[in-house]
């Protein structure tokens, strides 16, 4: 029976994970949406995945989001007029299709001369059998590695624990 609890363990572990493994990013952290703050730089060394989240913060009124359509666009910050512009204040955008996707301040002036202006790399979602990047959720005997990527892998470590306790 016992030779069993680690399978169960993982097997439940694998179940939680799609959901928790999805990130949400404040963009530009602490300062949020702005003008004149280096996304380029704030981007580098992030991976984004389908599933995860941008949160647009910023006071309502003064900024706003929206989508260009590719790099050109993106360059000479030129909005596209299909796409809606989201002006809450907290606008959360979540990535639902690999691949580049680009964002601007369309307020006058903002993303020309106040640089807000931000492009991303969309990857495919982290637990697709297609990625071959090697990640830790996909090596297995290593749920206590959740507690290293993301908030909630404590959730799992407990609730591993719970029926570990229940079942000896
Ligand atoms: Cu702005």
């Amino acid at each position: 029976m016992k030779a069993f609890i680690p399978f169960l363990v993982l097997a439940i572990a694998a179940t939680l994970a799609p959901s928790i493994l999805a990130k949400e990013f404040m963009v530009g952290d602490s300062t949020g949406w702005t003008i004149n703050y280096d996304y380029e730089s704030w981007v580098k060394g992030k991976e984004f995945h389908v599933g995860d989240k941008l949160v647009f913060k910023y006071p309502k009124g003064i900024h706003n989001v929206i989508r260009v359509d590719n790099a050109t666009a993106y360059e000479n910050c030129l909005a596209s007029t299909e796409t809606e512009t989201l002006s809450s204040g907290n606008d959360v955008i979540t990535l639902t299709t690999p691949g580049k996707m680009w964002y601007i301040c369309g307020v006058s002036g903002h993303c020309k001369e106040g640089e807000q202006k931000i492009a991303i790399e969309v990857l495919p979602q982290k637990l697709s059998s297609g990625s071959e990047r090697p990640s830790p959720s996909t090596s297995a005997s290593k749920g206590s590695s959740f507690a290293h990527t993301h908030h909630h892998g404590w959730m799992i470590a407990n609730f591993g624990i719970l029926v570990m306790t229940i079942i000896v």
